[in-house]
């Protein structure tokens, strides 16, 4: 079957161009202008954009945390993403302490194999440091797993300062790609026993006890700890000013730092925080938290000077039932915020049509650039010959208001309620596959499969 895209506009990471699309089987055959004389069926495109299926680098779907599990699983997460023209996700697969990674590997296949809408890869996320872990690695690499996370708080999961360096100077050495949560986990420990002290728990003292500062200190320590191991890094959702300096003062060193940033610290600001309403703030809590309203600017300015390379959206989705856990303690309030299905479509209208993006910059943001940094390029990333026919049709024309009633996650809420869009998306297609009209999901049965990474090329 070849399918004929006629008429649209096709967007990269260098720029747009009106050119057809010829689609056959699960790859981009064609692309030029005036193609597809013995197309067997013609999709008129005229008017829209046609982007590459975008990538996001950071979701968390069925995902224990605090006591509880993430509302989303691998089927729910990954038909929002699919919607929202998502069409790879990469998730971290995360074994406990004293698990093999091999193990979490297992794990995670399990949750996601024969369940998933979208394309999709893992992270492994690595919480301890030994020689058992050590050699587990090589083998990870064969079976697809590239890139790897580190915390550097979160008790159960951070690793110290020495474990970080060994861990570093190891995936140098065989190639790895690696991820850090930067916050001081010490900082954060003593503002929420002074705060716990006075009896102040209420969601209000989450930014308080998550500020900048230690985001800022995490990064800038990491960024020395890398440099002694030698090691390029990616700064995980990195929200403020305060850390792109660290990040900056690091490149003029030298080293190779890839930053990643998320809708909600582009969009949304701490004062939902102080909201009386328990709910109404809980469910925005997230860490980092979100920043106060003047960081946004930061980091508009950032993604357009190409100083910020991804921006992921950390899904991490609850119910507002399981928000209610923190009632009485703000500690206990389960973290993440739903982002999957929205994030194309909340750039581009806050982005791009408010010109502090161009159109290009998205495409590098939200494809090009995850595609190559965590080894899937030239297959994804891109619309161009050979490469799979991941496409998403974006009507310019469009709009519509984000309402959680009408979204897929299985979240009951949604952070950008009442956001208007400028633009919607029309279709989405996986490998050759419409998957996505108007907002429906036309598949009854997953077709996502698992992508087998190689190394960075960013
Ligand atoms: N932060 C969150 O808010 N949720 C998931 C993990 C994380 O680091
Ligand atoms: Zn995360």
């Amino acid at each position: 079957m070849r399918t004929l895209f006629k008429g649209g506009t096709v967007v990269s990471g260098s720029g747009m161009k009106r050119a057809d699309l010829l689609v056959e089987g699960e790859k981009i055959t064609g692309l030029g202008r005036n193609l597809g004389a013995e197309a067997d069926r013609i999709v008129d495109v005229e008017d829209c954009l046609l982007f590459p299926g975008f990538i996001d680098a950071h979701t968390h779907f069925d995902l224990d945390v605090c006591a509880t599990t993430t509302a989303d699983d691998f089927t729910s997460g990954s038909r929002a993403a699919l919607r929202g023209g998502t069409t790879t996700v990469i998730d971290f697969a995360c074994p406990d302490r004293g698990e093999s990674l091999h193990h979490g590997l297992e794990l995670w296949h399990e949750k996601a194999d024969g369940r998933t809408y979208c394309d999709y890869g893992f992270h492994m996320t690595i919480d301890e440091w030994n020689e058992s872990i050590r050699a587990e690695l090589p083998d990870l690499f064969a079976k697809g797993i590239s890139s790897f996370k580190m915390y550097m708080t979160y008790p159960a999961m951070m690793l110290g300062d020495r474990e970080l360096y060994w861990a570093l100077k190891e995936l140098r050495r065989l190639g790895g790609t690696v991820g850090v949560h930067c916050e001081n986990a010490g900082l954060i420990d003593g503002m929420v026993s002074e705060r716990k002290a006075f009896g102040e728990l209420s969601p209000a003292s989450h930014p308080a006890t998550r500020p900048v500062i230690a985001e800022a200190e995490a990064v800038g320590r990491l960024l020395r700890i890398a440099q002694a191991a030698e090691c390029p890094v990616t700064i995980v959702h990195l929200t403020c000013g305060e850390a792109l300096k660290e990040v900056e003062r690091a490149r003029r060193r030298g080293q190779k730092v890839y930053v990643e940033t998320c809708p909600q610290y582009l969009l949304l600001d701490e004062s939902v925080y102080f909201n009386p309403d328990y709910s109404a703030a809980a469910r925005y809590v997230c860490a980092p938290p979100l920043r106060e309203k003047a960081e946004q600017e930061g980091l508009w300015k950032a993604l357009r000077k190409g100083e910020i390379q991804t921006v992921s959206t950390d899904h991490c989705s609850f119910t507002l039932a399981q928000k209610d856990a923190g009632r009485e303690d703000f500690t206990r309030i389960p973290g993440g915020l739903p982002g999957v299905e929205h994030r194309f479509e909340l750039l581009w209208s806050y982005g791009v049509v408010k010109k502090r993006i161009s159109a290009a910059a998205l495409c590098r943001l939200l494809a090009e650039n995850p595609a190559k940094l965590y080894g899937l390029f030239p297959r994804k990333g891109r619309l161009a010959v050979g490469g799979d026919a991941d496409i998403v049709v974006y009507d310019p024309g469009a709009s519509h208001v984000i309402r959680a009633e009408d979204s897929f996650s299985a979240a009951d809420y949604d952070p950008y309620e009442g956001f208007v869009t400028a633009g919607g998306i029309r279709e989405v297609w996986l490998r050759g596959s419409r998957q996505v009209e108007g907002g429906r999901l036309l598949e009854e049965a997953p077709r996502g499969s698992f992508l087998v990474r190689g190394k960075c090329q960013l």
